[in-house]
């Protein structure tokens, strides 16, 4: 089947762009913090031919990586809107090469790329998962639990979300909380499909304990040191017998390319947020797919609209491990869009509607704004 990649131009009248407050249902703890609130940057391009709608997804910190809400919110009232908007018509494609002087911020970037992609979409009636490449109408669907107040509280945690049907536990590892965590989680509920996320939090030094999680026979490893210590997660790499997966270390398609060059991962875990784009994210899974390297898709606490995106991206073929890609309700009480993601049998369902296929529920929209700017040509 060929895999249509173009999208129409559109006719750009401006942005939209708000930073939203939303309760999340419990507190979210990683290696490097706790969060309560999702903080986040919702986009709405303003075109001719109607409206689309992104999500920039970083958080209210730099801690995850160097981008923050504030920061993105900086550079794209600042910098990446006004040169969008000298152009009069865009296409979906042409919105990175337009943003790609601007160093970094691909967040915010992937944000506005999103709204452009999704306005061009719903104006020829066609969705993005068709768009994308997507292969399959549901996507399996893993969950990421936080870090809780000791091991038993973990094992409580986990077996609620086994028993809502997630098919692929994920859980937060730091130093200090990774072995007996871990121990306990398999003790519990025998050979699920498993695995542990450092993000960054430890050092080559750290290998012995890192190596200790060998026996678990563990899915794989995320990201346990820095984002750029790509070298050195090629050493841990060859110490390990599980799969080492790069997460906050894949910022694009480049890089991806050179750590699989390198040996320091044998999976990828794609978020089209971290790397500039969706459409930089197929590049990302094109190349895994051509070098033979599992990926699946990660997940920024997306509301309902990046959760929908990302729906749409983990049914492309290459997405063989469950991702991120959990029901709305993991993390909201009320989401933004008029149909949330549902687990179903363990599976979250890829929208076939126009664009993300997903509409926003307005009045939840505004109950949750919290800052509101409109730029116009
Ligand atoms: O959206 O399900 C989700 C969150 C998944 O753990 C998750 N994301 O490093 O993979 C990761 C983290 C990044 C966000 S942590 C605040
Ligand atoms: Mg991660």
């Amino acid at each position: 089947m060929p895999i249509a990649r173009n999208a129409a131009s559109v006719a750009l009248d401006g942005f939209e762009l708000r930073t939203l407050h939303i309760p999340l249902v419990s507190p979210f703890t990683t290696s490097f913090g706790t969060e309560s609130v999702r903080e986040v940057i919702v986009v709405r391009a303003l075109t001719a031919d109607g409206d689309g709608w992104g999500e920039i997804v970083t958080q209210n910190a730099p801690l995850y990586s160097s981008e923050y809400t504030h920061g993105a919110w900086d550079v794209a009232t600042r910098w990446l809107i006004p040169a969008l908007l000298e152009r009069h018509t865009l296409a979906p494609d042409e919105v990175a090469p337009v943003l790609e002087p601007f160093i970094g911020h691909r967040m915010a970037k992937a944000g506005l790329e999103l709204a452009v992609l999704d306005a061009a979409l719903r104006s020829e009636d066609r969705s993005l998962g068709e768009h994308l490449g997507a292969v399959r109408d549901r996507v399996p669907s893993g969950v990421s639990v936080g870090i809780q107040r000791d091991p038993a509280a973990l094992v409580e945690t986990v077996r609620d979300y086994l028993d809502e049907g997630y098919v692929r536990i994920k859980i937060k590892i730091k130093p200090g909380r990774d072995v007996d965590d871990t121990a306990a989680v398999r003790d519990a509920f025998g050979a699920i499909p498993l695995q542990v996320d450092a993000n960054s939090a430890y050092t080559l030094a750290d290998a012995h304990t890192l190596t200790e999680l060998d026996r678990f026979d563990l899915l794989l490893i995320e990201q346990p040191l820095q984002e750029d210590d790509i070298v050195d997660h090629a050493t841990l790499a060859r110490q390990l017998r599980t799969p080492l997966c790069l997460d906050e270390s894949i910022v694009s398609s480049k890089a991806a390319a050179d750590a699989l060059a390198l040996g320091s991962a044998s999976v990828v875990n794609i978020k089209a947020g971290r790397v500039g784009g969706y459409l930089e994210a197929v590049r990302v899974h094109d190349l895994c797919r051509d070098a033979s390297v599992p990926v699946w898709c990660g997940g920024m606490l997306e509301t309902g609209i990046g959760r929908a995106a990302n729906a749409a991206l983990a049914a492309l073929p290459g997405f063989t491990l469950p991702g991120d890609v959990s029901a709305s309700s993991r993390f909201y009480a009320r989401d933004i869009v008029t149909e949330p993601a549902v687990l179903e049998d363990g599976h979250v369902r890829v929208p076939t509607g126009p664009g993300i296929g997903v509409d926003i529920d307005r009045s939840a929209l505004e109950d949750f704004t919290v800052k509101k700017v409109v730029l116009r040509r």
